[in-house]
């Protein structure tokens, strides 16, 4: 792995290489090699509603990359020190989501499937849904 943008223990974007022929593209997505864990569970979010917004939570441990597959979404982010959008609208474009990032997706277009890597299986306990909780925890 070679992406100084994961050592930063920060949210970042970063780029899938895309391997196209004149068939069309593939991107390929490895644990431990352009994703910096293991990757336990994989979900898709997809058929949002028009004005939806989801998320609103951190996590305790769990790391996250999410990969618009199929559309546009965008995401905002907020680790306490510093709030961030990020709009995600090519399958080759990947954010990756520390435990300590707030996030909240919106302005899902109609066609929008957004792909999530989990270093973690999924625990409900794993979730911050409280704001005031998440700068308890992870605030200053
Ligand atoms: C996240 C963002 C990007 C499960 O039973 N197993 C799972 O692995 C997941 C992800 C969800 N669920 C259940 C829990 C809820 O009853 O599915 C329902 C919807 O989940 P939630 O309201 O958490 O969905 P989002 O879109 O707000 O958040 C999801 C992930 O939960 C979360 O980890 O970071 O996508």
């Amino acid at each position: 792995m070679n992406n100084n943008a994961f050592l930063k223990n920060e949210s970042a974007l970063f780029d899938i290489q895309e391997l196209g022929d004149s068939r069309g593209a593939l991107a390929v997505v490895e644990s431990m090699k352009n994703i910096p864990f293991d990757v336990k569970r994989v979900f898709y979010i997809y058929g949002t509603a028009e004005g939806i917004r989801r998320g609103f939570h951190a996590h305790h441990k769990t790391r996250q990359v999410l990969i618009s597959v199929s559309g546009n979404c965008k995401v905002h982010l907020d680790n306490t020190k510093r709030k961030k959008e990020v709009l995600l609208d090519h399958p080759t474009k990947a954010l990756l989501l520390e435990p300590n990032d707030w996030h909240e997706m919106y302005d899902f277009s109609p066609d929008c499937v957004l792909l999530v890597l989990a270093s973690e299986l999924y625990q409900a306990e794993d979730y911050i849904r409280d704001y005031d909780q998440f700068i308890e925890v992870y605030g200053s």
